[in-house]
């Protein structure tokens, strides 16, 4: 039987691509645990400097899978902590930019794994639904956190409670993804952008991913300690040292060498 995760790796760039084709990608408990697994691996993986996280087919991600939540021995509470938490926090806490690479629809938790990404990529054809209030259960997998931030309380509470489908061109109105691609060289786009990123200095941006992280939820006293605290690890850094260097020198910087 077919993977439920697929793996990649190219110039640097690791592809993890939901394997769930014919339920557009709805996630399973299996699917959920090997992206947590994925994430983690790839974030500790020195050949990998940008990891890309997509859908294999015609959807992004459908959200649960709902023929597997009746007669399963968890709460939903339990559930949550053992399966789309811990990939949340993956995501959000690797040292490595994610790019979530919309294929096609993102709902439910599918629409928080495809905010959940450093940079968020979308096909034409793609479309983001909070899906959630269909059968009555609350938006999760850090959508009541993602979607205010992105576009406000009252816009995220309407898309919320109508479940309304956002389409690319409103998508990037709205905020929810920095680049709309046609769908016929998406996959061509989003590696192409991967490379890019992956060519820029990856300890720079580890430390830029954290600073960002904290402050999303700090004051501006606390953002200011911690950019003058992580400033310095920035400058310490051989980064730093090529960056000055290439500029001196009128020429390009090489951040991967090293
Ligand atoms: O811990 C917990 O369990 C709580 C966590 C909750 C997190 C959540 O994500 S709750 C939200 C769960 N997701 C949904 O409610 C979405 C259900 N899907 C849909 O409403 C529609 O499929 C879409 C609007 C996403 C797309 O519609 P459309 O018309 O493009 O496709 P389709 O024909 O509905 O779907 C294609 C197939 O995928 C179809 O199977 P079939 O009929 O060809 O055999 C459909 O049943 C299947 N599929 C789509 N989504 C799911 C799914 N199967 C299982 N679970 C799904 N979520």
């Amino acid at each position: 039987t077919e993977p439920v995760l697929l793996t990649e790796t190219h110039a640097g760039v690791r592809t993890l691509t939901m394997n769930r084709p014919d339920k557009l990608n709805a996630a399973n408990d299996a699917l959920l645990l090997s992206l947590t697994e994925a994430m983690t691996q790839a974030d500790a993986d020195v050949s990998v400097r940008v990891i890309v996280l997509t859908g294999s087919g015609r959807g992004f991600c459908a959200g649960q899978d709902l023929g597997d939540v009746s007669g399963r021995n968890m709460t939903f509470t339990e559930h949550l902590n053992h399966t789309y938490n811990p990939l949340i926090r993956a995501i959000r806490g690797c040292g490595k930019p994610v790019i979530s690479a919309v294929n096609g629809v993102a709902a439910g938790a599918g629409a928080s794994l495809a905010l959940a990404g450093d940079v968020r990529l979308w096909a034409r054809s793609a479309a983001l639904i909070e899906i959630f209030s269909n059968i009555a259960l609350i938006p999760d997998s850090g959508s009541t956190w993602f979607l205010p931030r992105l576009v406000g309380y009252h816009r995220a509470f309407e898309l919320m409670a109508l479940a309304d489908k956002v389409r690319s061109d409103e998508a990037l109105r709205l905020g929810l993804c920095e680049h709309v691609f046609p769908d016929e060289t998406f996959q061509q786009e989003v590696q192409a952008y991967a490379e890019a990123l992956a060519a820029r200095p990856a300890n720079a941006l580890k430390l830029t991913k954290q600073a960002l992280n904290a402050a999303m939820t700090s004051t501006l006293d606390a953002a200011l300690d911690l950019e003058a605290e992580l400033q310095q690890v920035a400058g310490d850094h051989w980064e730093h040292q090529e960056g000055v260097t290439a500029f001196k020198e009128k020429r390009a910087p090489d951040f991967r060498r090293g």
